[in-house]
């Protein structure tokens, strides 16, 4: 009995050893955490959910991070996809606090800015002026590694 109990036990460890060896071997490269600024220039974010408009979205570019590693075509903001995107210093990183956002504009690095169709967004709000945080997830360009990467802002929704 005391055998059989070992035996599992080994086993199931083997398979855990295993299992992180193939994780670390698919996935050796952490995410990459970028600088989302929703509405360059613009403090706060305001999006009026029936305008059926677009709004900016830039990922900002900084000293060690150069935007054009990125694929654009993998970008995707709360899951919706881009309906174009150009490269331009409009936005400047905001290191405060979550949520936080400033109203500076171009800082000598180029980011890459898209435009989002506001009536594409999946967000449902059943008050005025709800913040609402927005996920930017995407991928740097295979000769770059195709490596993740992800930021976020938020916006204040109005109905
Ligand atoms: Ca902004
Ligand atoms: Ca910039």
């Amino acid at each position: 009995m005391k055998k059989t109990k070992f035996l599992i036990g080994a086993s199931l460890t083997m398979m855990l050893v295993t299992l992180s060896f193939s994780i670390n071997v698919i996935a050796p490269e952490e995410d990459i955490y970028v600088y989302v600024d929703i509405k360059p220039g613009s403090c706060p974010n305001s999006i009026m959910m029936k305008s059926h408009g677009v709004f900016t979205v830039a990922i900002c570019g900084e000293e060690d991070f150069d935007v054009t590693h990125i694929d654009p075509a993998t970008v995707t903001l709360v899951g919706v996809a881009p309906l174009r995107w150009s490269y331009e210093d409009v936005a400047t990183p905001f290191d405060g606090e979550p949520c936080g956002c400033h109203e500076e504009g171009p800082d000598g690095y180029l980011d890459l800015k898209f435009k989002f169709r506001i009536g594409e967004l999946p967000i449902l709000i059943g008050s005025d002026k709800t913040v609402v945080t927005l996920d930017l997830i995407g991928q740097l360009k295979a000769e770059f590694g195709g490596t993740v990467i992800e930021g976020s802002d938020c916006a204040v929704f109005s109905i």
